[in-house]
């Protein structure tokens, strides 16, 4: 899976939105996701402009914005078409299918409506995929399927020193991503290793992505963007404050954009 390039596996993929999300790596020539951790909206604007011209994707935790609102979520919109980016909101959906699918679908936030793509965890098992969908409907006003224009990333593993993740619930999560009458609507796996799954039409996005390798204070793990790409079978990494505490965010978005491409260029030409 690692070796072929992001055009082919395109062709390869089952998720509608994973299909766009290779395309436009590979046309942009970029595989840096932002984790855009910030707790303001004019903030959160503010680095997708500066930022956008070399991600791929940008990664909301909208529950932790003080100030949410819908103009918010239009201007975070209007940014990601101007400058070429997906949305993603990093839920990690992880309750029955009932409570996530209006988790999804309503409250203040209503992710539905403008994230293309969402996270959850495997826990619940298959039923997660089942609920996710449920609030999506059927069909949008133009007669469009709305389940094909979003997509979820899988939790198989994660960055957090301790975490409770064994090799049976990573196998397990690589059935339910890859079995089963739902993998239309899965168009990745969030993990760490390139062992996670095999299939190449599923996209590997990986957090804990850092210049200097290190940890934090809180138990998480830092990895360089070489080693993510090259070692762990990283297709898209995730960097928060390696960008957001950079005095020049787009000068350290650049470098991150430059770094994660040469990586992934050299493998797949290897
Ligand atoms: N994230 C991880 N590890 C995981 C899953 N998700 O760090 O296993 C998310 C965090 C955060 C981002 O929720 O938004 O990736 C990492 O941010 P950082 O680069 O600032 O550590």
């Amino acid at each position: 899976r690692t070796k072929i390039p992001f055009e082919s596996r395109a062709n390869l993929a089952k998720s509608a939105v994973a299909r766009r999300l290779f395309s436009l790596m590979a046309s942009k020539r970029t595989n840096l996701c932002l984790a855009a951790d910030l707790t303001k909206g004019d903030e959160i604007l503010d680095i997708a402009d500066k930022c956008g011209p070399y991600i791929c994707l940008l990664k909301t935790h909208i529950d932790i914005v003080e100030d949410f609102s819908e103009s918010f979520i239009a201007s975070l919109k209007a940014l990601a078409a101007r400058h070429q980016f997906l949305l993603m909101e990093d839920r990690k959906f992880a309750d029955i299918g009932n409570t996530v699918s209006l988790q999804y679908g309503k409250g203040i936030y209503k992710i539905s409506s403008w994230a293309d793509l969402v996270t959850a965890h495997t826990l619940p098992g298959r039923s997660i995929l089942q609920g996710l969908k449920a609030a999506l409907g059927g069909e949008d006003a133009a007669g469009g399927d709305v389940a094909a224009e979003r997509g979820v990333f899988l939790l198989a593993e994660m960055s957090a020193s301790g975490n409770l993740i064994d090799d049976k619930y990573k196998e397990t999560s690589n059935k339910i991503a890859t079995e089963g009458g739902d993998v239309d609507f899965v168009a990745g796996v969030v993990c760490q290793s390139a062992n996670c799954f095999a299939f190449p039409g599923l996209i590997q996005l990986t957090p804990g992505v850092k210049i200097d390798e290190s940890v934090d204070k809180l138990g998480q793990q830092y990895q360089t963007p070489e080693h993510v790409v090259k070692e762990r079978g990283a297709d898209i990494a995730v960097v928060g404050r390696g960008i957001l505490q950079a005095k020049n965010v787009a000068q350290a978005a650049q470098t991150y954009r430059d770094r994660l491409w040469t990586a992934y260029t050299e493998r797949v030409a290897k």
